[in-house]
């Protein structure tokens, strides 16, 4: 096939100076592969081997920007910072805890000293939850997050940026592989978890 004949098919890419001779021949070859069929497998080739190496690390987490963050106003920059990370946001909703969800998801801290305190501060007002996804959701998301006292946080962490005392900071992130699990089920359950692709995935994660 001459480049001519593709003219139509690259709607007016060929053209006469030598960067339009390069893409048309750039486009020619697009063109060429995309006409013997070879293209779209090519593509979904490399999407499935991408897939099948994100579904292999991948985690989710649960999040809770606490009452606190919300009167903030500081969900949009908590959830922008994870989501910048790259996290994928798969469930989220505003609710205000109710007691026995919140001595359900911190029952590991009953009987503690501050216990009272935790409980009653999770429910004082409204919080935002969610699930993120992404690999090693954890960890990552856990990193990010900063240590549990903000005043030894991190800066550049969300806790050691914005927060200063230990009964104020600002958000929840799941610590392990058994605790997420637990901790989505509480909140969410799997119904509420929305399944999707990203297009800049490509961009985020590797393969
Ligand atoms: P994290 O939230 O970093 O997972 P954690 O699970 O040990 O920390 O504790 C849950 C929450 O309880 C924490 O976010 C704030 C509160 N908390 C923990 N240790 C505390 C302490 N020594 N004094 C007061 N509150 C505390
Ligand atoms: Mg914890």
């Amino acid at each position: 096939m001459v480049i001519n004949e593709l003219g139509p098919i690259l709607g007016g890419a060929v053209g006469s100076d030598l960067d339009g001779a390069l893409l048309s021949l750039g486009a020619a070859r697009w063109a060429c592969a995309r006409l013997a069929g070879g293209l779209e497998d090519v593509v979904a080739q490399k999407w499935s081997q991408r897939e099948g190496k994100r579904m292999a690390g991948v985690e989710r987490t649960l999040v809770i920007v606490k009452p606190d963050g919300v009167q903030r106003g500081l969900v949009g920059e908590i959830v922008g910072r994870l989501e910048r990370r790259g996290l994928k946001i798969v469930a989220m909703r505003m609710t205000v805890i109710q007691r026995a969800l919140a001595e359900q998801h911190y029952a590991e801290h009953a009987g503690k000293a501050f216990y009272e305190s935790l409980v009653s501060y999770i429910g004082s007002g409204p919080s935002v939850t969610m699930v993120l996804e992404g690999p090693a959701a954890i960890a990552a998301t856990r990193s990010t997050v900063g240590k549990t006292n903000p005043a030894e946080a991190a800066p550049g962490t969300i806790r050691g940026d914005l927060g200063l005392m230990v009964g104020r900071n600002l958000i929840h992130a799941s610590d392990s592989v058994d605790s997420s699990a637990r901790e989505v089920d509480l909140f969410f359950g799997t119904d509420a978890l929305v399944e999707y692709e990203r297009d800049i995935d490509r961009w985020v994660l590797e393969g």
